[in-house]
Order: C-alpha cells, then structure tokens, then sequence
C-alpha cells in the first residue's frame, strides 16, 4: 500500500489524480488551525503510550518521505480516542534549506519539518487499507520540529539511515531505535489539537483522526539539512514534501485542557 504512489504524486500536489481518490473531499488534511476558534474538549485527556520504549530494528525507505513501519506491539489509548490505536509507520514531512516544511500549521505559521506522523490504526484491523474504510480507522499523531543549537543525539539512527538512501526507493534497516526516543517528554504530551481529516497523500482518504501535539522536538539546523540530500526518482533534490493546507469546511477543531 504504502509505495504504490510515484514521488510526482507524493510530492507534487498539483499533479495529484483526483479520479477515485478523496482528494477533492470536504474533509482534507492538512489545516491551519486557529487557536482562538478551537474548543477546549475536557475528554481529550492524556494519551496513555504503550510499547513506546520498545527498541525495535525498523527498516526506513525512500518513498517521497522517509517512512519507516514499526511493530504493531506500539499502542495508544485515551487522548479523547474511542478505542486502541496500534502504530504502524512512521514518516517525516519537511521544506527545503530556505523554506519551512510542515504540513499544518498553527495560527499561519509552518514549521521547519512537520512533523513527525505516527500512522496508527484502530487495534483489531490487521492492514490499513481496511482501517481506511472506517471513518475513525486511523489515528495520526503528528508532531512539529523547531530548530535547535544542539544537535538531538536521539535522532542519530534516524539522520545517519538518510545517507544510505539518498536514491528514491533506496532502503537500509534502521540501527535500534524506539518511538518514546524520538518524541518530547511524555509529560509535555498532554496539550495537543484534534480534528477529523484524511491522509495528506493519494486516495487522501477521510479515515484520519489528527492528533497535533504542541510541544515540539528539537532539531540542528545540519541534521534538518540531511533530509534535503534525499533524491526524488528524477535525481532532483527531494525537498517540499508536504501538502497545503486544506479548507476547513465548517469542522471543529478541539483542544486538550492541559
Ligand atoms: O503521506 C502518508 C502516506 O505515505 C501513507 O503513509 C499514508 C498512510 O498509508 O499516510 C499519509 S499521511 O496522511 O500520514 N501523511
Ligand atoms: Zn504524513
């Protein structure tokens, strides 16, 4: 499923084909959200992370935007969600070395590198394509990335990978790395967004429960800068791998009370 999308399609909205696809829908992703308008949810309560700390050995590929599949012993329940959500993937979307990357953005402002998205999909499905045909099939956890001084050591597994696959469709196992590590302290989890969506890439299917988290995960502006070395299948620099935001269409955006 995941790399039946060419990088013209995955990286290039424009040339999106919008037959059989949601692409055109009411309910796309990404969105600017306006703090102001959200609605505070007193049932958006903190997310409880299980199997988070576990190390595992993740393979990572090329695909437009790193991606890389994770076992499904990762969980999460709570955070407002009506049941367990198993991790799937994981995969990054950025800018380029002038330009910021993220997919939504907060009050008008893009950051560098959206955001990390943790693909879940409800516990008892057991492939995301069936998760896909219910509404609140999948949950993406997707968190922003600001630009640090230092270097975040916990990302060095991640960042020394993209070397070994700068070519489009190149891959490598991924040296043992664990989701908790590449996330902000659980405890500065617990304010985040939330609003119904879809994938932000072809069919763009409106299955997705978007989770945003406020607090966000530092990055050197060197270890950004390796993503923009990646290559897309015609050998130009794989930069701007994000969607624009999307209309809102009416919907609600709600946020956490922590
Ligand atoms: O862009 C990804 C896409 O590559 C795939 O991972 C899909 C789930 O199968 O999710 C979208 S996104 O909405 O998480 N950006
Ligand atoms: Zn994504």
């Amino acid at each position: 499923y995941q790399s039946q999308f060419s990088c013209d399609h995955q990286c290039n909205p424009n040339k999106w084909d919008h037959a059989n696809s949601d692409c055109d829908g009411r309910y796309q992703s990404p969105i600017n959200v306006v703090t102001r308008k959200t609605l505070l949810d007193e049932r958006l309560t903190p997310f409880k992370f299980t199997n988070y700390q576990q190390i595992f050995r993740g393979f990572i590929k090329n695909n437009g935007h790193s991606q890389v599949g994770v076992p499904h012993l990762s969980t999460i329940s709570g955070g407002g969600l009506s049941t367990t959500y198993k991790a799937v993937q994981f995969h990054l979307h950025w800018g380029n070395s002038k330009g910021p990357g993220s997919e939504h953005t907060i009050d008008g402002e893009q950051y560098p590198m959206e955001q990390l998205h943790i693909v879940h999909m409800k516990h008892h499905y057991t492939d995301l394509s069936t998760a896909l045909a219910d509404q609140e099939g999948v949950a993406v956890l997707g968190f922003f990335y600001e630009k640090s001084n230092s270097a975040n050591r916990k990302y060095d597994p991640i960042i020394t990978s993209l070397r070994s696959i700068k070519a489009a469709d190149g891959n490598t196992s991924l040296p043992p790395v664990s989701l908790a590590q590449l996330l902000p302290p659980e405890q500065n989890l617990t304010s985040f967004y939330r609003y119904k969506g879809s994938l932000t890439t072809p069919g763009c299917t409106e299955a997705v429960v978007w989770t945003l988290f406020e607090n966000t995960i530092p990055l050197s502006s060197d270890q950004l800068r390796a993503f923009f070395d990646l290559k897309f299948h015609d050998g130009k620099p794989m930069v701007d791998t994000f969607r624009p935001v999307q209309p809102l269409n009416g919907r609600q955006v709600f946020r956490s009370g922590a």
